[in-house]
């Protein structure tokens, strides 16, 4: 390592005096003129952690769902998985680090990752289309390039097509071709031999409106989307000709204020979907004929993939395990209709991808998705072995069976959540089953439901327990919520410190939307109270 030419290069990206950052739940967040230092030095980190790991490290700009003058950084892991925790401690400390103590904390991280400095280095850069994000991704080339490692800048690129290019790199190229093209061509293809047993049988051309948020989602579905013609067509809106990113539209708006987006029109019983601005989430929703908004969230999603699954494992018949994972978030009706409807075994785990993921990884075939419309399908290599072999040799039922789920493999992008892979799994089983969005939706009821926030001093103060579903601090506070929540049908209510702003946040279900919004009111109250409220007091009807 050069630390004189590090010193001279940080010298032109340097840290504001004081700022403090912490590697959060998806990597680093806040306004783009706070992180110029943070991407120069998530340069650094990848080139050691591609060092470490003899593999490709990809490095993402993007704040996601949050405002445009937001921006943000997260690594990918060399199988496309997110950051090792062990290494999001090491980019905490160095994004941190003052100027003068840098050389010192890359020495720190290089001795206790056992990085072997002598090792080549390769990064691979993506970006959203956010107007910060270009030059903030040359920071992230200063970083690398200043300790030698290559790097390739793909530019423009949703997160998990970021993810998808470093997986392909580190399976040299059996998971897929590393470029957009390898991208579009191998989920349309997948999806075209997966929807086309629909389109035998007659069925019309499918069409879906999808609001883009504004983001990267809509250049990258324009580009996409001749691809898959035959089987759907999409028609893009707010597609950040006009709109700003995630202002009043996208996945986070739809779920979190439970209406429609701006800038798209809706008819009567008409299949929409929203990306979140760097096209990781999607949700589903439709007005009904008396104008009645219905949200089909990412539980129902998990609902109508694991049923599709399910159907197909039964058919194949080989005792592959099938499990679903969710966080506390997911609606209580949704696992009760998991568990006691479809006999599928459901595990909770705490907030972020990386969390649900690992959990998935643990079933031969496993389904996660967070409530806000984050998810995959992971299927073990053991899975893949046997569908594939299945899919060749077995009698004329089986086979088709198995060739579905060959299908259903390739269709899902299985290192993260991807709005693009998610929306043509579920466009190709609804063709496959004639479902329409209301039969859909008809699956179960969800259970009215609420969040808030309260801002507290410290949200450290909170921790928790079960999957975030249980308080342990500050004492009086779990027992203070268990009596609430006894006061009403069907109810369940949990408190935990956001991973990615600074408040906590109050989820909370019962039997009727008025009495969901009491409990949460009461909940906020009682969070307020012993956990060391700031500002104005929580207030009844919001
Ligand atoms: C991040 C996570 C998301 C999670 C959210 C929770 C990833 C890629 N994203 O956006 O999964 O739902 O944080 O935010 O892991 P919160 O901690 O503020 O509630
Ligand atoms: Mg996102």
């Amino acid at each position: 390592m050069d630390l004189d030419a590090v010193t001279k290069q940080s010298a032109l990206h340097a840290k504001p005096d004081g700022l403090t950052l912490q590697y959060g739940t998806a990597g680093f967040r806040t306004k783009a003129e706070h992180l110029d230092h943070v991407m120069f030095r998530m340069g650094l980190l990848a080139v050691l952690r591609s060092k470490q790991t003899k593999s490709t490290i990809g490095v993402m700009v993007t704040a996601s769902h949050n405002p445009e003058e937001d921006n943000g950084v997260k690594l990918v892991d060399p199988l496309g998985e997110m950051l090792a925790a062990s290494w999001e401690e090491h980019a905490t400390c160095l994004a941190n680090a003052e100027e003068q103590h840098l050389p010192r904390v890359l020495v720190d991280i290089s001795e206790k990752a056992a990085v072997d400095l002598h090792q080549d280095a390769f990064v691979v850069i993506g970006r959203d289309t956010r107007p910060s994000s270009e030059k903030l991704s040359q920071s992230v080339i200063d970083g690398v390039t200043v300790l030698g490692g290559q790097f390739h800048d793909y530019g423009l690129l949703t997160t998990p097509q970021l993810h998808y290019m470093v997986f392909c790199r580190n399976s040299k190229g059996q998971y897929g071709k590393a470029t957009t093209e390898g991208y579009y061509q191998k989920l349309s293809s997948a999806f075209v031999e997966l929807a086309k047993q629909a389109f035998c049988s007659g069925d019309d051309h499918r069409t879906l409106k999808v609001d883009c948020a504004n983001g990267i989602g809509a250049l990258k579905l324009a580009e996409m989307k001749h691809y898959f013609s035959q089987g759907l067509s999409v028609q893009l809106f707010n597609d950040g000709t006009k709109g700003k990113l995630n202002h009043l539209c996208g996945a986070d708006f739809v779920k979190s204020h439970q209406k429609p987006p701006q800038g798209i029109e809706m008819k009567a019983n008409e299949r929409c979907c929203s990306f979140d601005g760097d096209a990781d989430r999607i949700v589903y929703y439709y007005h009904d004929a008396d104008g009645q908004f219905h949200l089909i969230d990412g539980d129902k999603i998990a609902t109508l993939i694991s049923s599709f699954l399910k159907e197909l494992l039964l058919e194949i018949g080989d005792g592959l395990s099938l499990g679903v994972v969710q966080t506390a978030y997911a609606n209580g009706s949704s696992t009760r209709y998991l568990e006691e409807v479809m006999k599928v075994p459901v595990y909770c785990t705490k907030t972020g991808v990386k969390h649900l993921h690992h959990k998935a990884q643990e079933f031969d075939i496993g389904v996660y998705f967070e409530a806000n419309g984050h998810g995959t399908v992971l299927f073990s290599k053991a899975a893949e072995t046997k569908i594939k072999q299945l899919a060749k040799e077995s009698e004329d039922e089986k086979r088709k069976a198995a060739k579905m789920l060959e299908s259903v493999i390739d269709l899902f992008n299985q290192t993260i959540g991807d709005a693009i892979s998610d929306m043509l799994v579920i466009e190709a089983i609804l063709a496959l089953k004639g479902l329409t969005v209301q039969q859909w939706d008809a699956l179960y009821t969800d259970l009215p439901n609420r969040q808030l926030k309260v801002k507290v001093a410290d949200r450290q103060v909170i921790s928790t327990t079960d999957a975030e579903r249980q308080v342990v601090k500050p004492p009086g506070l779990q027992e203070a919520i268990n009596d609430l929540v006894k006061k009403y049908r069907l109810s369940r209510a949990f408190v935990r410190p956001s991973g990615t702003e600074d408040i906590v946040r109050v989820y909370a279900e019962a039997d009727s939307q008025e009495n969901t919004d009491s409990l949460a009111y009461e909940v906020s109250l009682a969070v307020f109270q012993l956990a060391g409220g700031i500002g104005e007091r929580p207030q009844r009807g919001f």
